[in-house]
């Protein structure tokens, strides 16, 4: 369940982050992709859910802990972190939208691809979904491979240890979610951003370069509106959330 104690309202909030990089939802229609984001988001289920048409986004941030040392200055025992304002494109998985989705894997650090765990079919067309991917995002994409609808255990298909290790060998780290219930919802955001900003630290990721995914973020305090768009033809919108270090 959530580990997020303080979701600050969207409104108002002091946008001050260090990074910001591009998450990408992917995988079959009828997995749960914009069920889990949701859940993530609001920290509730989100019923009903119609097929996401298009391209829908949101953003949060979040905070996490540094491999890098606190700057100079910073009081005795304190521990760095650093705050990611974390887009998350969440497309549709229905095959009529796949040419229009693919648009949007440019420029992405980072993707969560999703299967079902009573479909076997959505686990295998996770192949699929991680080709496109890799070819078209950040060459330094981090993957999160996620089994959803761990609820359903009377109808699963594809066993935990068959995800794991598929996951594990396409260089991908794995979870298995229910957002339903509400299990594990964070983690493979949590998992994915960590991984972003190790790779950043580590020099990996570099934010100059273009298309890595990742930039600067402007570290200067302004107010944030809610905001709201639309993009071919979906709705849109935008959720800002402030939270402990993760
Ligand atoms: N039992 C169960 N049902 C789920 C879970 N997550 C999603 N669902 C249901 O699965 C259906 C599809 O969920 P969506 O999140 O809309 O699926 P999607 O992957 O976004 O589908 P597209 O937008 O068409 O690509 C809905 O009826 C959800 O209620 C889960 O963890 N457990
Ligand atoms: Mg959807």
């Amino acid at each position: 369940m959530s580990d997020r104690s303080s979701a600050l309202s969207a409104t108002e909030l002091p946008e001050l982050y260090d990074y910001l990089c591009k998450l990408i939802v992917i995988g079959d229609s009828g997995v749960g992709k914009s069920c889990l984001l949701h859940y993530f988001l609001n920290d509730k289920i989100r019923d009903p859910s119609p097929h996401t048409i298009g391209v829908e986004f949101a953003s949060t941030l979040m905070r996490l802990p540094s491999s890098l040392p606190p700057s100079a200055g910073a009081a005795p025992g304190a521990t760095s972190s650093k705050t990611l304002k974390v887009q998350c494109w969440d497309s549709a998985g229905q095959e009529r939208f796949r040419s229009v989705t693919r648009n949007y894997y440019r420029g992405a650090c980072g993707a969560v691809i999703v299967y079902d765990i009573t479909s076997r079919k959505s686990f295998e067309a996770l192949q699929s979904w991680l080709s496109d991917a890799r070819a078209l995002a950040s060459p330094e994409l981090q993957v999160v491979v996620v089994g959803n609808k761990m609820d359903q255990e009377d109808d699963r298909q594809v066993p935990y240890l068959e995800g794991s290790r598929w996951a594990q060998d396409h260089g991908a780290l794995f979870v298995e979610t229910s957002s339903r219930r509400g299990d594990n919802v964070e983690q493979p955001f949590i998992l994915l951003a960590r991984a972003i900003l190790l790779a950043v630290e580590s020099g990996k990721l570099d934010p100059d370069k273009a298309g890595s995914g990742v930039s600067y973020g402007e570290r200067a305090l302004r107010r944030i509106s809610s905001w709201s768009g639309s993009l071919n033809g979906g709705t849109s919108k935008g959720k800002l959330l402030g939270g402990k270090c993760c």
